[in-house]
């Protein structure tokens, strides 16, 4: 799919952390919450209630707030609803999750470098994207949300209110280097717009 076909689906309604990055509410539509979590080196995604979710599909229209944070904040994760804090796979779980999905180092195992990366780069962020777009491209080309730092040393969560008023599938990545895995930190298509 062309890159521009998918731009732009979904408007920034606004958010502290995204001061500049303002469009306009588009109105009407359901208000839906979600919950990401970044961890090394992927997404886990709730909805309100602690359900995972492979995919958040929302209607067009709808007021989307997406509410991010680094799994490893810990004062993070304690302000939480306890209901995600309750789904929360723990680190173990998290780190399993990367085999099949990270291919293992020419050196040394997947275990050393996650070891690695949390010690020296723990910060992620979360841009949303339309997906299949190419990730590389820097900012703009068909982002929709630009990033969000998710540092681990934060005391809250990012949030912010986007707007779903364009159809597609919109995929979570990290834009910050955060050690080996970092290429494959994203979760395709977990957001989309019927
Ligand atoms: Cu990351």
């Amino acid at each position: 799919m062309k890159a521009s076909s998918r731009r732009a689906f979904l408007g920034t309604l606004g958010s502290a952390a995204l001061a500049g990055c303002l469009g306009a509410p588009s109105g009407g539509g359901d208000a839906v919450t979600l919950y990401a979590g970044a961890y090394h080196w992927g997404f886990v995604a709730f909805d309100e209630s602690g359900g995972e979710l492979d995919r958040a599909v929302v209607d067009r229209g709808a007021s989307v707030t997406l509410v991010a944070f680094n799994t490893g904040a810990e004062r993070v994760v304690r302000t939480l609803p306890a209901a995600i804090r309750e789904a929360l796979p723990d680190h173990e779980t998290l780190e399993e999750r990367n085999e099949g999905r990270v291919p293992p180092p020419r050196n040394g195992t997947l275990h050393e470098r996650l070891e690695a990366a949390n010690e020296r780069y723990p910060d992620h962020s979360l841009a949303v994207m339309p997906s299949g777009g190419n990730h590389m491209g820097g900012m703009g080309g068909g982002m929709m949300m630009h990033p969000v730092a998710l540092p681990r040393n934060a005391s809250s969560p990012a949030t912010v209110r986007l707007s779903a008023s364009r159809r597609g599938d919109f995929t979570f990545s990290c834009r910050t280097y955060c050690g080996y895995g970092h290429p494959y930190m994203d979760l395709d298509g977990a957001i989309v717009v019927g």
